[in-house]
C-alpha cells in the first residue's frame, strides 16, 4: 500500500477512535418519566436536581418559570426539572435520581411537611446539600438541608385576620354613624359604647392541600386573629387542594349547607376562582358589593382582574419569584459562604380599591 494511502487510513481510524469515544462519554442519565433535560457531567455548570411539587396552580406556574429562568446555563447552571404531580411518593423518588445522578444540589418544593427524614439522609450521606424552597419540611434535624427559601404563612394567615378586623371595624363605625342619623335607640346606643359587638360574622375557608405548609400556617394564622374574637364563627374548614376545580366543589357544598354565608377566605387564587362560579351558578354575589366577602391568597394576575371586577375584596400576597435567591445562594455556598438557613421573599396585601394601580409592572 502506497505510504500516503497509509498515513490517510491512520487519520481516519484515530478520528472515528475519537469519535466513538466522545459519544460514550458519561451522561448523567435520568430514570425519571418526567425529567425535562439530561446533564453532562464534564461541563463546568452547577448541576441542580429541583423536584416542584407539581402544576395545580397559576403560583405554582410563576414558581418554576422564576426557578427556570434564575438557573439558567447563561448563569452558571444545569437545570433538570422533575414535575412530582402533587404526589410526595414521585417527589421522593426523583430525589433518589438526582442522588444517583451525582447532581451538585437538590432543590425540593416538598407538597407536604412531613416524610423527608429517610431520603434527605440519602442526600446527605452522597454529600449533596439540600435546599427547601416555597414550602417547609418537619423534622428534628436540621441539618437535612442548608437552607430555606419561601415565604412566611403564618403570616399570610394573619395578614387575612386584620384585614378582616379592619374591614369590620369600617362597617360598623359606618352603620354607626347612618344609624346616629336615624337617632339610635338608648339601648342600642349604650350597647356600642360598652364596644359590644354582638353581630356573629359567619365564615368558610377553603384550605390547601391538607398537611402543607401553606395550609398549615394560613389556617394557624387566621384562627389565631379569629380566636380573639367570639362573633366570628368559623362554620367549615374544608380542603379545596389549592385547584380550581376542587374549590369551587367545596364551595358548592358550603352554598348548601350554610344559607348566611358573609365572609369566604380562600387559600389561594385558583379555588378563589372556582368559588366564584360556585356563588354566580347559585344566583348569589360575592365582593366588595356583594352579599359574601372574599379574602383570597397568592394575588396572581388574574385575580387582579377579579379585585377590579370587584368580585374579590381582598388579596393577601404570596410572592413565587423565588429563582434569584435560590441562584444567589448556591453562589455563596459555592465560594464557602455562609447562608442564612431561612430567606422570606417580600409580599404585600392588595386591596380591591387598589388594584388597577398596584397591578402595574407586575410579572405574574
Ligand atoms: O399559595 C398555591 C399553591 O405553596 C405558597 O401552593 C404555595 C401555594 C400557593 O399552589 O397557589
Amino acid at each position: 500500500m502506497n505510504k500516503n494511502i497509509k498515513i490517510i487510513l491512520w487519520i481516519i481510524f484515530i478520528g472515528l477512535i475519537a469519535l466513538a469515544s466522545y459519544s460514550l462519554r458519561p451522561m448523567k442519565n435520568i430514570q425519571n418519566s418526567e425529567v425535562e433535560n439530561t446533564v453532562d457531567i464534564n461541563s463546568d455548570l452547577i448541576i441542580v436536581g429541583f423536584s416542584q411539587l407539581g402544576s395545580e396552580s397559576d403560583w405554582r406556574t410563576a414558581n418554576t418559570k422564576s426557578i427556570q429562568n434564575a438557573l439558567t446555563k447563561k448563569n452558571g447552571f444545569s437545570l433538570i426539572f422533575s414535575n412530582g404531580r402533587q404526589s410526595q411518593e414521585n417527589q421522593i423518588k426523583d430525589v433518589r435520581s438526582f442522588i444517583f445522578q451525582e447532581v451538585d444540589y437538590i432543590v425540593i418544593a416538598p407538597v407536604t411537611e412531613t416524610g423527608w427524614d429517610t431520603v434527605l439522609k440519602e442526600a446527605r450521606e452522597a454529600g449533596i446539600p439540600v435546599i427547601i424552597v416555597d414550602r417547609m419540611i418537619n423534622t428534628d434535624d436540621e441539618s437535612l438541608y442548608v437552607a430555606c427559601v419561601g415565604t412566611d404563612k403564618y403570616a399570610e394567615g394573619e395578614k387575612a385576620g386584620i384585614w378582616l378586623e379592619k374591614y369590620l371595624e369600617e362597617q360598623k363605625s359606618e352603620e354607626n354613624v347612618t344609624q346616629e342619623n336615624e337617632s339610635l335607640s338608648e339601648e342600642t346606643a349604650s350597647q356600642e359604647e360598652n364596644g359590644l359587638n354582638t353581630e356573629v360574622i359567619n365564615i368558610v375557608v377553603l384550605e390547601g392541600t391538607p398537611n402543607s405548609t401553606a395550609q398549615i400556617g394560613r389556617s394557624k394564622g387566621f384562627e389565631d386573629i379569629a380566636r380573639k374574637h367570639e362573633n366570628w364563627n368559623i362554620l367549615a374548614q374544608d380542603s379545596g387542594d389549592f385547584t380550581k376545580a376542587k374549590g369551587k366543589e367545596v364551595m358548592a357544598k358550603y352554598l348548601q349547607e350554610y344559607d348566611d354565608i358573609d365572609i369566604l377566605v380562600s387559600q389561594n387564587d385558583d379555588m378563589t376562582f372556582g368559588a366564584i362560579e360556585a356563588i354566580q351558578e347559585a344566583g348569589l354575589t360575592c365582593g366588595v358589593n356583594g352579599k359574601i366577602k372574599v379574602i383570597s391568597f397568592d394575588a396572581v394576575s388574574e385575580a387582579f382582574d377579579r379585585m377590579e371586577d370587584g368580585l374579590i375584596n381582598v388579596d393577601i400576597e404570596c410572592n413565587p419569584l423565588q429563582g434569584q435567591l435560590i441562584a444567589e445562594l448556591i453562589e455563596r455556598l459555592e465560594k464557602g459562604k455562609k447562608v442564612d438557613k431561612v430567606s422570606y421573599v417580600e409580599e404585600k396585601v392588595f386591596k380591591a380599591e387598589n388594584a388597577g394601580i398596584e397591578r402595574i409592572g407586575r410579572s405574574y
